[in-house]
């Protein structure tokens, strides 16, 4: 079988209130991946009026844009979308910890599921491949949210 996640494909969304959170550092990538996550919400019946969205500037604070969406905007599941990079520093070990630790915390305490849509990547390059090019995770993470949602309700 290959390898990753198999959906249902008569998966719907139509009625699921979705919030997805972009941050803003690797733009380029967490963009590409926002237009894709919207488009696989669409494709499965989502429409635009149940898709609520903000941006913050990094991962970092993908956790607190996801409580606010929550809180404020009554989602019935949140899509946080990050890109992190390693650099040089430890820069990446704790915000990658922190952001993954705080997503569980949230959508158990909230009883609200969150997607991990956090990359997590070494170079940029793997980046770029997993947003903009072919194994994008967007579609994946769309599908992931709408049957996290349904359980959920
Ligand atoms: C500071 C920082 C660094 C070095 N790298 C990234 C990254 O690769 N991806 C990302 O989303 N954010 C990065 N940030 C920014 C932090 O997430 C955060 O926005 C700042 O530390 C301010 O709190």
């Amino acid at each position: 079988m290959e390898k990753g996640i198999h959906f249902d494909k008569t998966l719907q969304g139509s009625g699921l209130r979705v919030g997805i959170v972009v941050a803003r550092w690797n733009e380029e990538c967490t963009s590409a991946l926002e237009q894709q996550v919207i488009a696989g919400l669409s494709n499965r019946g989502v429409t635009q009026e149940d898709i609520v969205r903000c941006s913050v500037p990094g991962s970092y604070e993908l956790v607190h844009g996801a409580t606010m969406l929550i809180e404020k905007e009554q989602v019935g599941v949140v899509i946080p979308i990050g890109v992190l990079i390693k650099g040089e520093t430890m820069h990446f070990e704790y915000i990658a910890e922190a952001v993954s630790h705080g997503f569980m915390a949230l959508q158990l305490a909230k009883n609200i599921p969150i997607i991990f849509g956090v990359l997590t990547c070494l170079t940029q390059e793997q980046a770029l491949v997993r947003s903009v090019g072919d194994k994008s995770h967007g579609d994946a993470w769309a599908a992931t949210a709408i049957e996290m949602g349904l359980l959920a309700r």
